[in-house]
């Protein structure tokens, strides 16, 4: 078979354009964070929220769909709920009993009252902060959402382990917060393709 001068350019070209694509990294202008919180005030290292609170100049959406917080076995699950600014909050009851949520934190205030199972009230929270979630039914359930101004926040496992996808490049404040401990805050550089790991040690 041969192939005419036209031919010729097309299938050069097109050898071009393939080592091209085959030698160029795809472009994502975004990266990771990762890394380990280690809280010496805990029994493990669960639970300890990292987050980025303030991007300036940057609003985001909140989720369209509510975020659910349960109420299991005399327990809020999950007892660590971050949640971007504006988002709504479903809290179901999931126990054969009845709960009660409210909260007597004074940014956010509220009390969805008492109520029976397979019942469920809504909250938005449209302040930024730390919340305190309690029932008033029982003394010992407790949760905390903590409302943040971007959507890029964690929730470490027991090992201390956190991972955040798809940060923008960009200079930021790490926020990180634990129930049983005191607050700590480190600034980040986040450079395209790149994972960033921070570590830290959370003390009284
Ligand atoms: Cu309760």
């Amino acid at each position: 078979m041969t192939i005419g001068r036209q031919g010729w350019w097309c299938s050069m070209f097109g050898a071009l354009l393939l080592s091209i694509l085959a030698t160029t990294p795809p472009r994502l202008d975004a990266s990771n964070i990762e890394g380990q919180v280690v809280v010496k005030t805990a029994r493990d290292n669960s639970n300890a929220v990292v987050y980025i609170d303030k991007i300036p100049g940057k609003t985001f959406t909140p989720p369209s769909a509510p975020i659910p917080l349960d109420q299991v076995n005399l327990t809020f699950v999950p007892h660590v709920l971050p949640v971007l600014v504006g988002t709504k909050v479903a809290f179901p009851n999931s126990d054969d009993i009845r709960h009660n949520v409210f909260s007597p934190t004074p940014s956010s205030k509220f009390n969805l009252g008492t109520y029976p199972k397979a019942t469920t009230k809504y909250y938005v929270f449209n302040k930024s902060g730390t919340i305190t979630l309690l029932c008033n039914v029982h003394a010992e359930m407790s949760a905390y959402v903590i409302v943040t101004d971007t959507p890029y926040f964690a929730v470490t496992d027991k090992a201390g382990n956190f991972s955040m996808k798809n940060v923008p490049a960009g200079k930021y404040v790490l926020k990180v917060w634990h129930e049983k401990a005191k607050p700590t805050s480190m600034p980040i550089i986040v450079e395209d393709n790149r994972t960033v790991i921070t570590n830290f040690e959370l003390k009284r």
